[in-house]
């Protein structure tokens, strides 16, 4: 019987190579957790890394949570342990769920399983102020298909990006994220103005959400939730949701989003795996999570935004082309930019 015999608990201070406002707040740091679980010599890591403006937990919660859970589930024999019947924030969820995965495919010794090719959609946030010329070096390192964040400047200019990009590179599909900033108006005037560009999907246009509808009728672009899918009343928006992007920090962890998936093929809707600027603890954890959908682009561009991440050797990401060589054992966590805040052993 494999039985959890230690659990640590890492905090985590990442460098970001230039800020990023994912909220409307520029950062230059990203803080998470790492959780380690063990048995005997073998171990299992997960990363807990609430997103300020994103997720409801703050780190300090997420921390003071992760500790409880850690000292419940010491002892415990792995293959009874059942993690959807204890109440935990989403953040946490995921870091433990993908610390148990790790810790069970560790003891199982398993060899190296896939190693397919994951395909990433390349990012332009509001921050790049040179918005073109960062489209330009992502198409000359092989991205083929780009999302852009607009709703933080003008109709106008988020427009003229649009057109720009589209305009000079047409093979390259095109994804366009408002994160809820537009007025029924301004999404009808969007669409009307981008009919003939034939974009990937227009993700969370509205602010408000009840206008989904209204706005389905009147649009040819597919609409993708994200915010939305995270909400009490999802549920009846799914309709309007031709693509489902899905996000496991955010959303609960690894068996919520796998439910989502399966509900959403049969649903006839397209899934995309998002990251939330995880370590690489938890971009690996995404890319095993994207496996099950080996024929999308998916939305983990968020991996190479840190001056350096936790892993002595970083990971060989190669942008669009997501291939880590091996499972997470074979990677060595740098123990000396990881400080440890929980300690506790059998
Ligand atoms: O709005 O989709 C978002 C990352 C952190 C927080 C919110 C978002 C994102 C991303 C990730 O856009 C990248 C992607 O989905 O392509
Ligand atoms: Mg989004």
């Amino acid at each position: 019987m494999i039985i959890i015999d230690s659990v640590n608990i890492y905090r985590y201070h990442l460098q970001l190579t230039s800020p990023i406002a994912w909220d409307r707040q520029a950062r230059t740091h990203r803080e998470g957790l790492l959780v380690c679980l063990s048995h005997g010599d073998d171990s299992g890591w997960g990363d807990i890394a609430p997103l300020p403006g994103f997720s409801a937990e703050s780190l300090t919660e997420a921390q003071a949570r992760a500790e409880v859970f850690a000292r419940e589930i010491l002892e415990s024999p792995l293959g009874t342990l059942d993690l959807n019947a204890v109440k935990i924030p989403p953040s946490v969820r995921f870091g433990f769920e993908l610390a148990l995965y790790n810790l069970n495919a560790a003891t199982r010794k398993q060899s190296p399983k896939e190693t397919s090719t994951i395909a990433c959609c390349g990012l332009i946030g509001h921050q790049d102020n040179q918005r073109i010329h960062l489209a330009h070096s992502l198409v000359n390192s092989d991205y083929r298909t780009i999302k852009l964040k607009v709703g933080r400047q003008s109709l106008e200019e988020d427009l003229n990006l649009v057109h720009t990009i589209c305009g000079k590179y047409p093979a390259v599909e095109v994804r366009v994220d408002a994160n809820r900033s537009w007025s029924i108006k301004t999404a009808k005037k969007f669409v009307r103005a981008t009919q003939n560009l034939k974009l990937d999907y227009l993700e969370e246009p509205l602010k408000d959400k009840t206008e989904l509808m209204e706005l389905a009728r009147n649009c040819n672009i597919p609409l993708a939730l994200d915010e939305t899918l995270r909400e009490q009343d999802a549920e009846e928006y799914l309709k309007f949701a031709d693509v489902r992007v899905l996000k496991p920090t955010l959303a609960g962890g690894i068996y919520t989003t796998l439910a989502h998936i399966e509900q959403a093929l049969q649903e006839n809707a397209r899934c995309i795996i998002s990251s939330s600027y995880e370590s690489g603890v938890g971009i690996l954890g995404l890319i095993e999570l994207a496996r099950k959908l080996p024929e999308e682009i998916h939305g983990l561009d968020t991996h190479k935004v840190f001056e350096r991440d936790v892993f002595r050797a970083p990971l060989q990401l190669s942008g669009p082309k997501l291939q880590p060589e091996g499972s997470i054992e074979n990677y060595n966590l740098d123990q000396s930019i990881l400080r440890r805040v929980w300690h506790t052993k059998a």
